[in-house]
């Protein structure tokens, strides 16, 4: 017999820093580190502690009352440390107060209330997609396509005026480069955070909104008193955070891993209706979101270690999303499996609000290009976008060979 101390597990612990430049640049070797290391990994760097398999990041993203969100989702803790801005009445917080503003934009954003952008959202896809290949058939599908789509229906659907939207790209940037510690990445974006807050800020207000699209939709909400008046601008700051740079690079994941996956790309073509699966398997391969983090309410306890109450553990979804545990062979996109339970959009009360619009930005895209375009290929190799949150893209070269007819 073994004493109880023998055989009590330890916290393996990583010196790796999850966002240093070089893990960002290629995250999938730390990844796999921590993901062997154990089901929970203290992180020396930060003094945190992280989770990187598949079973573990759904059990805590679905136990909010362990795991909660209400002192931010990202390194810094709420408790201790003010946050660089008021914190989302959705993301960065639990319920009760959670659950009010998610009802509203929850049935705001719904399939059924975003059906009456589908038929616009199918033409604006074709005639971006003949513009771009009129221009000629090699391009840089980030801007040309990727940044173009979401910011030509997105903005638009919310109801937002014309005039500063080049600041969408650069603020969503900041904002997910603020989730992590603060690096060279975030220095390089402090210079502008307050142009760019105040001009997201003044967006909200009800009367720079159209009076139709999701934005007049939140503040009809607020006079229904399904929320408070004073909600209503946090709420469209939501919008403006998470509806851009997410999708773009989700758009940007499928694009790669198409012009990387030439027969997956033929069987799209073949069945449209395999665009839906091919975005969502992009999401797990990609994971355009890495990670998110939580705090402890309660010493926790995980695979016989403790976390204590007040400690943040970072979830690494894209970790999650290829842990060989929960996937056959996880680093193949491949559209015959299905993608579904994958943690890209999270899990539990806070899973993704807007899947719905980014599935239906990207079943547009890629329905007006698979009609168009026989193949696709990189014709020099992609270049990432450094960010503390997003696995980003900075240019993908593509050559597309247009269809007969
Ligand atoms: C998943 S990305 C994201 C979601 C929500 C917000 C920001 C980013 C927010 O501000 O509510």
């Amino acid at each position: 017999m073994s004493t109880p101390l023998a055989d009590a597990p330890v916290l393996p612990t990583s010196t790796s820093d999850p966002f240093g430049l070089d893990v960002l640049a290629d995250p999938l070797p730390f990844q796999e580190e921590l993901r062997e290391a154990g089901p929970v990994v203290y992180l020396e760097t930060y003094g945190i502690y992280g989770m990187a398999r598949y079973d573990e990041v759904h059990a805590a993203l679905t136990d909010w009352q362990s795991f909660q969100s209400g002192a931010g989702v990202g390194l810094s803790n709420f408790r201790y440390e003010k946050p660089w801005r008021p914190p989302s009445l959705l993301l960065e917080a639990d319920p009760p107060h959670h659950d009010a503003p998610r009802a509203v934009l929850s049935k705001v954003l719904s399939p059924r209330s975003i059906r009456r952008l589908r038929d616009g959202w199918m033409a604006d896809a074709v005639e971006l997609v003949d513009q771009v290949l009129a221009n000629g058939t090699e391009f840089d599908a980030v801007p040309a396509l990727a940044q173009a789509f979401p910011l030509r229906v997105f903005p638009d659907a919310v109801g937002l005026r014309q005039e500063g939207r080049e600041n969408l790209l650069p603020y969503g940037n900041h904002t997910f480069n603020a989730f992590g510690p603060h690096n060279s990445l975030v220095a390089a974006g402090d210079a502008r955070v307050g142009e760019l807050s105040a001009w997201v800020a003044e967006q909200c207000e009800r009367e720079n909104l159209a009076d139709t699209g999701f934005g007049a939709d939140i503040w009809a909400a607020a006079d229904r008193g399904d929320i408070t008046h004073d909600q209503p601008p946090r709420i469209v700051r939501s919008l403006l955070t998470a509806g851009v740079d997410t999708t773009v690079n989700g758009l940007a994941a499928v694009l790669y891993a198409f012009a990387t996956h030439p027969e997956q790309w033929q069987r799209v073509r073949e069945d449209i209706s395999l665009a839906r699966t091919a975005f969502d398997e992009a999401v797990r391969w990609e994971s355009p979101v890495q990670t998110f983090f939580r705090t402890a309410t309660r010493d926790v306890e995980i695979g016989g270690v403790t976390i204590p109450d007040g400690e943040k553990i970072v979830m690494f979804l894209g970790a999650a999303n290829r842990d060989p545990r929960r996937w056959d062979r996880p680093d193949e996109f491949d559209l015959s499996r299905d993608p579904s339970g994958h943690v890209g959009y999270g899990m539990g009360i806070h899973q993704c609000v807007g899947q719905h619009i980014a599935r239906l930005e990207s079943e547009a895209l890629l329905t007006a290009l698979a009609t168009r375009v026989e193949s696709i290929e990189l014709t020099a190799p992609p270049r990432r976008h450094l960010n503390n949150t997003l696995r980003s893209w900075e240019s993908l070269p593509v050559r597309m060979q247009l269809a007969a007819g």
